[in-house]
C-alpha cells in the first residue's frame, strides 16, 4: 500500500527538509492544478486545492512512499499579485530550484486550453539549465471533448518542442498512472 506524507512547508532554502531521497518538483501558472494533480498521484487530498488562484504560497513537501519527494510551488502570474510579491515568487522558486541537491525531475503544470507562454518557456529553458528533465502535464483535459483535446495537442505540439507530455485529468484520474509510470522512471533511483 502506497503512503503519502506531509513533511513541512517552507519559504527559504535553510528550511527545506533534508532526505535521502530524490526530489520531483511541480510548477506552474497559478490554477493550472499543480495541487490537485499531487493529490491525484497520490491517491488522497494532501495539497491544498482552490478555486482561488494563489492558494499555494509555501513550497510544500511530501513523502510519496519513502521512494521520493514530491514538492509542490507555488503558481506564477495572476493578476492580483502585486509586483513585489510576483518578484518574491520567482525568487522563491528559482532559490529553491537552485539549491536542492535532489532534484531529479521537473512537472510543469499547464490548463490544456491554454498557450505555450513566456513563463512556461522561461521554466522550460531553466530546467535545460539545470540538465534535470522537464514533464509537462496538461490538465483539466475533462473540460473538453476528445476532438477538441486532439486538436489542442497538435496545436501546442506547433508551438513548443517537448519530449515528455501527459494529457491529464486530476478530476477524473485520466493519465494520472502513465505520468506515474514516468515519474518513476525518473526518480525511483536513491539519488545520493
Ligand atoms: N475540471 C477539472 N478541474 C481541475 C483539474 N485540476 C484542477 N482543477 C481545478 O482547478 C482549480 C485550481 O486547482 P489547484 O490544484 O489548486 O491549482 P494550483 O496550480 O495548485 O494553484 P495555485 O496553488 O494557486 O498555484 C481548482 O478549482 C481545481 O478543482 C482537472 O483535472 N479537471
Ligand atoms: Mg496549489
Amino acid at each position: 500500500m502506497t503512503f503519502v506524507k506531509y513533511i513541512k512547508s517552507a519559504v527559504l532554502a535553510k528550511d527545506y527538509p533534508i532526505t535521502e531521497f530524490s526530489e520531483v518538483a511541480f510548477v506552474g501558472r497559478s490554477n493550472a492544478g499543480k495541487s490537485s494533480l499531487i493529490n491525484s498521484i497520490a491517491n488522497q487530498k494532501i495539497a491544498h486545492v482552490s478555486g482561488t488562484p494563489g492558494k499555494t504560497r509555501l513550497l510544500s513537501f511530501f513523502n510519496f512512499n519513502n521512494e521520493f519527494v514530491l514538492v509542490d510551488m507555488p503558481g506564477y502570474g495572476f493578476a492580483e499579485r502585486s509586483q513585489t510579491e510576483q518578484e518574491d515568487w520567482k525568487l522563491m522558486i528559482e532559490s529553491y530550484l537552485k539549491s536542492s541537491q535532489k532534484l531529479r525531475c521537473m512537472v510543469l503544470v499547464m490548463d490544456i486550453r491554454r498557450s505555450w507562454a513566456d513563463e512556461e518557456q522561461m521554466i522550460k529553458e531553466f530546467s535545460e539549465h539545470l540538465g534535470v528533465p522537464l514533464i509537462v502535464v496538461f490538465t483539466k483535459v475533462d473540460k473538453l471533448s476528445r476532438s477538441q483535446i486532439t486538436k489542442r495537442l497538435k496545436d501546442l505540439n506547433a508551438e513548443v518542442d517537448l519530449k515528455y507530455k501527459f494529457p491529464v485529468s486530476s478530476l477524473k484520474k485520466d493519465g494520472v498512472e502513465d505520468l506515474k509510470k514516468q515519474l518513476y522512471k525518473f526518480l525511483k533511483k536513491r539519488s545520493s
